[in-house]
């Protein structure tokens, strides 16, 4: 670790007044513009897990299901979750430093607030989704990881919830909590064996057709079906062209599906089909499928949550474990619909809070099974030490109470508990579908969802929008949220809120109510108040 290397090595800023910011989903913009912070990325990284006494920190570079000129970074924490929130600050402070001066100033800071000692050893490991400019990006990664003199290992091509997956395992090795084996064959062994056990004795479910967003989901998904007979697992999988320029994300994918509510165009959609769509690093899945008039149904995150939950607190109950509690963790963006299920049907507990993963983690983490979803198709379940104990040590009196044990316990190993990921969800779906026998019609019926609308505005300046109360309430600019509350008032079933985008320049407004023309309507006019 040396301040002289890092002065000298600094990479310069593509343009002068480009300003970075370390957001919601790291840092994230043109790939272009990142050359100067992968580098402060390398030397963040290796500060962090000095910090951490040489535990091994996580770095991905992806852009998620944004376009595949954009790119972006995050770090990952030692347990597989995302960077601790206090330090989101250094990175976009180092990442604003011009020259090697002001950096090695940043960096200065960052240790004495911290109180690292730089003689502690540092270790990181990292991996890139399929974006073209990815190489180049990992270079100057790698500087900034050798003048801080990190011991790296780079894992190449990944999704996102791999590398958090492999972060965990390296870091609990050893340990009486080891997550698994840190490489990919690992990941595929621990997935495949579980849903093995979990399918066991039912009769597999017609072919599932996964869109992969011609990105890297495509080629991990591959990899993985290998470890499953086509007998007890079959899919078929399409937008797989990773190589072909500006396919990633093109027309397809989990975003594009959520957002247009609509089927890809290259996805031929038949009653009875069963479908899903990856985003473009696979840390995202949405199910659908056209019912028998052709119309196209979406089985969104919200309706993945509510699968997952009712499976869960009836396996809970069967197991006879009551002291086990469930819980649901939504955002504001859940459908009105899919939260009335929750609590007055399930009669779960559910929390709203702010949008981005980290908040549904942490929210989660205080249930004894946290069930986290968002409505766009992130989310995984979470389970605390307390209810994997529960469940490993319950003797079971009968046989249907020892199986729900069996069951519970191969899903505690099934889902990837370090965050959402679209392999690990798929198989949680399917294990639950199996189990049940049921069509993605027969999930379907568990309630429908209200007409919503989701419409972006670009003001002026979106930081003028500030929110409260999980963001489901505009306290500035003031005035506002009456406007927005005497709207609401004149619809059934209405409900609208508006937030500045943490990852565009952009407010959205959402908006849902009893009907399509009123939903359309009230979405409309909530805009115009904004703007
Ligand atoms: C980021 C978040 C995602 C959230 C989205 C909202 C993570 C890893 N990703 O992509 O969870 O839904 O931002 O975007 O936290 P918005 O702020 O532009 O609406
Ligand atoms: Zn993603």
């Amino acid at each position: 670790f040396s301040l002289e290397s890092i002065k000298n090595n600094i990479v310069p800023h593509k343009y002068e007044d480009f300003v970075y910011a370390y957001g919601t989903a790291g840092f994230r913009s043109k790939a272009e513009v990142l050359d100067s912070v992968m580098y402060i990325v390398g030397i963040l990284a290796a500060l962090r897990s000095k910090k951490l006494n040489g535990a091994t920190i996580g770095v991905m570079i992806t852009a998620s299901h944004n376009p595949e000129e954009d790119n972006g970074v995050k770090l990952v924490d030692p347990r597989g979750e995302m960077l601790e929130q206090s330090w989101e600050g250094y990175a976009t402070k180092m990442a604003n430093a011009k020259d090697g001066e002001s950096l090695v100033q940043a960096v200065n800071e960052i240790i004495s607030a911290q109180k690292i000692n730089i003689e502690t050893p540092a270790s990181v490991i990292y991996g890139h989704d399929t974006r073209p400019s990815c190489p180049d990006l990992v270079k100057h990664l790698e500087s900034g990881l050798q003048v801080s003199g990190a011991q790296a290992k780079n894992y190449g091509v990944l999704t996102t919830p791999m590398l958090h997956y492999l972060v965990r395992c390296l870091n609990t090795a050893g340990t009486s909590d080891a997550y698994g084996e840190p490489s990919a064959e690992g990941y595929y062994k621990k997935l495949s064996d579980a849903y093995k056990t979990a399918v066991k004795g039912y009769a597999r479910l017609s072919p599932l057709t996964v869109d992969c967003a011609n990105g890297v989901g495509a080629i991990k998904l591959r990899e993985f079906i290998q470890h499953i007979p086509e007998e007890i697992l079959a899919t078929n999988v399409i937008n797989d062209q990773t190589t072909t320029l500006g396919a990633l994300n093109k027309n397809c994918g989990a975003d594009y599906v959520k957002t247009n509510q609509r089927a890809p165009p290259t996805a031929t959609i038949a009653p009875g089909d069963r479908f899903c769509s990856y985003d473009g690093d696979a840390d995202r899945i949405v199910y659908y499928y056209v019912d028998k008039d052709n119309v196209f149904r979406l089985l969104d995150g919200d309706k993945i949550a509510g699968l997952a939950a009712m499976f869960i607190m009836e396996l809970v109950n069967d197991a006879g474990i009551d002291s086990v509690k469930v819980g649901v963790v939504q955002t504001a963006y859940a459908n009105g619909s899919s939260t009335r299920y929750l609590e007055k049907v399930l009669k779960v507990p559910v929390s709203c809070v702010a949008t981005g993963v980290k908040h549904l983690h942490h929210e989660a983490e205080k249930y004894d099974i946290g069930v986290y979803f968002e409505a766009n198709g992130h989310g995984t379940v979470l389970f605390s030490p307390a209810a994997l104990n529960t469940i490993k040590t319950t003797e079971a009196k009968t046989p249907a109470q020892n199986r729900a044990l069996q069951q519970l316990s191969a899903l505690t190993e099934l889902i990837n508990q370090t965050v959402g990921d679209a392999i690990s969800d798929m198989l949680l779906v399917e294990t639950i579908l199996t189990n049940r026998q049921w069509s993605l019609d027969a999930w379907d019926q568990a309630y429908t969802d209200l007409p919503n609308r989701l419409v972006k505005v670009v003001v002026a300046d979106r930081t003028i929008f500030k929110t409260t109360n999980a963001e489901r309430q505009v306290v500035e600019p003031a005035g506002l949220q009456a406007e927005i509350d005497a709207i609401v008032a004149k619809y059934s079933n209405g409900r609208s809120f508006v937030r500045a985008s943490g990852t565009e320049d952009a407010v959205r407004v959402y908006a849902e109510a009893a009907s399509r023309a009123e939903t359309d309507e009230l979405a409309y006019k909530v805009a115009q108040a904004v703007y």
